[in-house]
């Protein structure tokens, strides 16, 4: 075999890499570590295609490379096999969706194996498996045993608060807790009954049950995430969508929010993805400010609550004009005036089923209602009329805003509407004005912040408020705690009993609480979610909680488990994580950003807390890869015609574009019989053809879809070119983090540099001809630059610049017709991160017996990186004509000597003897004739 058989060598070295596991986790406990970690995929039916391997190519790379360099490396794979898809084919078909999964699975599987990744299979996770999930379920007992400690910064056991409580009640006691939970004496503790101690400590708990707003869509039977409801329809089928109050499972990751924010410091990950999780996160730093109400003909001020709002501006509290309360505010039914009843509870109605994102952003549908009841301003004693407005939402801050339509968009939107003041705030006090500019930095003037910045006038207004008795400081966050029920059916069951209506966890050596079986995978006549069809699933005769965890839970601790896969007593050993401690380097999509990654973030610290893991942060690196796009081809066809113009041929023709599916497209030249035969209406199709004959395709980038039949699948690829050739273009498609079209047209140049370096080492395509030979200086300078370059770019993750380091490389030894093993052994080392399969043959051709990989990266030679020579432009008469090469330390007459000796000079100089040669060392020869 001595042409490169790209099919016999893969499969031939993909057979033994298993049988000798050359890809199994190394262990030796005197390396150092390198952990890197691709996003586990959902196993969908239609496979992959070329998009998804980039990253998994480019981790690949870093591992096979740290390997070479003396590091264990964690290089794992597994799935994310709980979700929505599976389910639904499932309430389709009645196909399980266990058997649908494990088929995908399957199908993925081949398919990474074929691209030559280097995952430790024996390392595999699930995130279906009931010796998966049973950890999953165990660290949701745990989230349910622990409580924030806010003045120690972190999560403790439950039993340390029911010493607390029982000892002094609620006194001294810091602790993130639910809105509206009432203090206690050590005696009131005491006196409560154990249900009752039981609800009380849900407000405490990190896992926790309560009643919540969420979108219920009574037709599909399950509650929707806020993204997957517009204008009050479901996403999916437009079914009607009510905000309904449910009991859920939340997860009180609220009480992360300033540590998850502080630590994106000290990671390092693309600034947009941090950015994105800062904005999620919200912090706002500003003030809570009570606003008495007025008393009227009706009501006494006993009678009537205080309103707080909470503001970011307590400097514009000068140009309040009226106060809006959420629509869900307790509030409103307590202020409003017997007149305006009716009014307020149709409009209250209306606006409660609204989703917050279409309330906060539908600035155009402008909606509200007076209560009739008026507030006090604090400062200058005028009466405020208190409205009701659907901008403001129920869960943020307290609720209720001091509007102030000057200096604020949406208060200004509802002013303009419902034709209310708006009053500015200007230097030395107040002119009435219509104005609208929230400009930062702007200068504030008002009685008691005279001068100030917009920053300082507002920690001088807090100031003057905490002196006052009016208000205080307060920090808020957008963040919100984490719905962690689902009713479905594909997913983690609780490990949740009730007995008398309190929730208890099962026994952590009872774990898992397994998925049980159902007659259809959809909710019960009554409205259960579809584990209430299993026939007698109770634990000891209580019944099971019925919701299943979301898709996300799975996927919050699996790098954990890969760590120590098959542990039975723990879900990593302190051991196993102590040694690979976290991820040095994740790559996967930009799309998790804030839900994923911040969930990961948030499991992480809960764990370290609770002494269970060393690290705060999950993934010390994130890469995200950019999506490959699809290069659609097109074919044109004549109106109303089965005729078809060929691009180029169009003139003249009324023609309309086509879609034709690629893989009938080879570097745009369509093949006729194959689109003959790709649909029964093409089969008389006719052609007006190019002169030589061909039919030229149009072609364009567009996102990879099936409709627009420009989806590459791998295996093809792989099968016209072979795996290295796929690893190898998708590499130098261009960076990694780009996103950039699948181009074909490309990928024979990188075949052709394969076969280039494969007959590096024969004779022609004949017989091996490696030599014994002493490389040359020149020689040895090729390959420790190609090395160094190497090195270099794959530290900076530049991966497609390595390639195009090889393909300089092979060109110059070519040229140099050098053959020898000095050279090529080790430039075979180099390239075998990056097309391990031809590396490994060539390195088993070479005489060696044990694998490529056992091997070490060669070292770079600084010496041979020192440039010895200078090229020289030759210049002529000021036109440069020639280049020369000289050693740095020849001296300048040696230099004219040659110079003026060399042929294509002095046909240029037509043999005259030049009036002046100028040498400027390692810049130019100057010659004038
Ligand atoms: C007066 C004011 C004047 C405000 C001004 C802004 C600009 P962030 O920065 O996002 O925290 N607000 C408070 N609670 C709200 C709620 N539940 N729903 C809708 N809006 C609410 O936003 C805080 C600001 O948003 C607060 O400061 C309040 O309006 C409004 F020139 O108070 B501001």
């Amino acid at each position: 075999m001595a042409t490169y058989n790209f099919t016999e060598i893969e499969s031939k070295w993909r057979q033994q890499w298993q049988a000798q596991g050359t890809n199994r986790t190394g262990t030796d406990p005197n390396k150092p570590k390198f952990y890197a970690l691709d996003m586990f995929p959902y196993p969908s039916g239609a496979g992959l295609h070329v998009g998804h391997p980039l990253g998994y190519i480019a981790s690949d790379i870093v591992s096979r490379y740290k390997r070479l360099k003396g590091f264990n490396v964690l290089h794992p794979m597994g799935f994310d096999a709980f979700g929505l898809p599976a389910e639904q084919y499932a309430i389709a078909t009645g196909q399980h969706p266990a058997v649908t999964t494990q088929q995908n699975l399957t199908r993925y599987k081949e398919q990474l194996q074929s691209i030559g990744l280097s995952f430790d299979w024996e390392r595999e996770v699930k995130t279906s498996d009931p010796d998966y999930y049973k950890w999953t379920q165990w660290i949701f007992t745990l989230l349910f045993d622990s409580w924030y400690d806010t003045a120690a910064k972190k999560a403790r056991p439950v039993q340390d608060l029911l010493a607390h409580l029982e000892a002094q009640g609620t006194e001294g006691l810091h602790a993130e807790v639910a809105e509206d939970t009432p203090a206690l004496t050590a005696a009131q503790w005491q006196a409560m009954d154990h249900a009752a101690q039981q609800h009380y400590l849900l407000n405490y708990r990190l896992a926790y049950l309560s009643e919540t707003t969420v979108n219920w869509c009574p037709d599909l039977g399950t509650v929707l995430a806020n993204e997957e409801v517009k204008d009050g329809l479901s996403e999916r089928g437009g079914y009607p969508v009510e905000r309904k109050k449910m009991m859920q499972w939340s997860l009180r990751i609220t009480a992360y929010a300033e540590r998850l924010l502080q630590d994106l410091n000290g990671i390092d990950w693309p600034e947009p993805i941090k950015e994105m999780q800062r904005n999620w996160i919200g912090k706002s730093m500003g003030a809570e400010l009570n606003f008495t109400v007025a008393p009227d003909a009706s009501r006494t001020t006993q009678e009537l609550p205080a309103i707080t709002v909470f503001t970011t501006r307590v400097d514009t509290v000068y140009g309040v004009t009226f106060l809006a309360l959420a629509p869900e505010s307790e509030l409103v039914q307590q202020l409003t005036t017997p007149a305006q009843q009716k009014e307020v509870q149709a409009y209250v109605e209306v606006a409660k089923n609204r989703s917050e994102r279409d309330r906060m952003s539908n600035v155009k549908r402008i909606s509200g209602a007076f209560t009739g009841a008026y507030a006090i301003h604090p400062f200058s004693g005028e009466k405020l009329p208190i409205w009701v407005a659907d901008y403001v939402l129920a869960g943020y801050g307290t609720g209720a805003v001091m509007a102030v339509p000057a200096h604020d968009s949406r208060d200004y939107a509802f002013a303009k509407h419902f034709e209310l003041p708006i009053v500015q705030v200007v230097a030395g006090g107040n002119i009435e004005e219509e104005a609208y500019d929230a400009k930062e930095g702007e200068i504030i003037n008002s009685d008691f912040m005279n001068g100030l910045e917009v920053k300082a006038a507002i920690a001088k207004g807090i100031e003057v408020l905490e002196a006052k008795g009016l208000g205080k400081g307060k920090v808020n966050y957008r963040l919100r705690d984490a719905i962690f029920s689902r009713q479905r059916y594909w997913g983690e069951p609780f490990p949740v009993y009730y007995k008398d209506g309190v929730p208890y966890m099962i026994g952590t050596d009872e774990l898992p609480v397994e998925l049980p079986e159902v007659d259809k995978y959809l909710p019960t006549a009554t409205g259960e979610p579809p584990l209430g069809r299993a026939q007698d699933w109770t634990y000891q005769g209580h019944p099971y909680e019925l919701s299943t965890m979301p898709g996300w839970a799975g996927s919050s601790w699996y790098w954990f488990r890969y760590m120590d896969p098959h542990n039975e007593q723990a879900f990593v050993s302190p051991e196993a994580q102590q040694y690979w401690q976290n991820v040095d380097l994740y790559i996967g999509g930009a799309e998790h950003a804030t839900g994923h990654l911040l969930y990961a973030r948030f499991w992480t610290k809960f764990l370290f807390d609770r002494d269970q893991v060393t690290v705060q942060e999950p993934f010390k690196k994130l890469i995200n890869q950019g999506m490959i796009q699809g290069r659609s081809n097109f074919v044109y066809r004549l109106k109303g015609t089965n005729t078809f113009v060929s691009l180029n041929q169009r003139q003249g023709h009324d023609t309309v574009p086509m879609h034709v599916d690629v893989d009938l497209v080879r570097n745009d030249v369509l093949d006729q019989e194959a689109f003959k035969q790709w649909r029964p209406d093409l089969a008389d199709a006719q052609f007006v053809l190019e002169s030589d004959g061909n039919y030229v395709c149009g072609a364009e980038v567009e996102k990879m879809s099936k409709s627009k039949y420009n989806v590459v699948n791998p295996d093809k690829v792989i099968e016209r070119y072979g795996a290295d050739t796929l690893r190898l273009y998708e590499m130098f498609l261009g960076p990694l983090e780009q996103f950039k079209p699948w181009n074909t047209n490309g990928i024979d140049g990188v075949f052709k540099f394969l076969r280039k370096f494969w007959s590096l080492f024969h004779n022609g395509q004949e017989a091996w001809d490696a030599s014994q030979e002493a490389p040359t200086n020149e020689e040895l300078k090729v390959l420790h630059r190609t090395l160094k370059k190497v090195e270099d770019d794959i530290e900076r993750f530049s991966f497609n610049t390595t390639v195009s380091t090889f393909m300089i490389a092979t060109n110059e030894l070519q040229s140099l017709k050098c053959r020898k093993e000095a050279i090529l052994a080790p430039l075979v080392i180099a390239l075998a991160p990056y097309a391990p399969f031809v590396a490994e043959e060539l390195w088993e051709k070479l005489g060696n017996k044990e694998s490529v990989f056992e091997a070490t990266f060669p070292a770079v030679d600084a010496q041979y990186l020192v440039d010895d020579t200078h090229t020289y432009p030759i210049s002529i008469n000021g036109k440069v004509r020639h280049k020369m090469t000289f050693a740095l330390d020849a001296s300048k007459e040696a230099i004219q000597e040659a110079v003026l000796n060399q042929e294509q000079v002095q046909r240029w100089t037509e043999g005259k003897t030049p009036k002046k040669v100028i040498i400027v060392p390692k810049r130019i020869v100057n010659i004038v004739v």
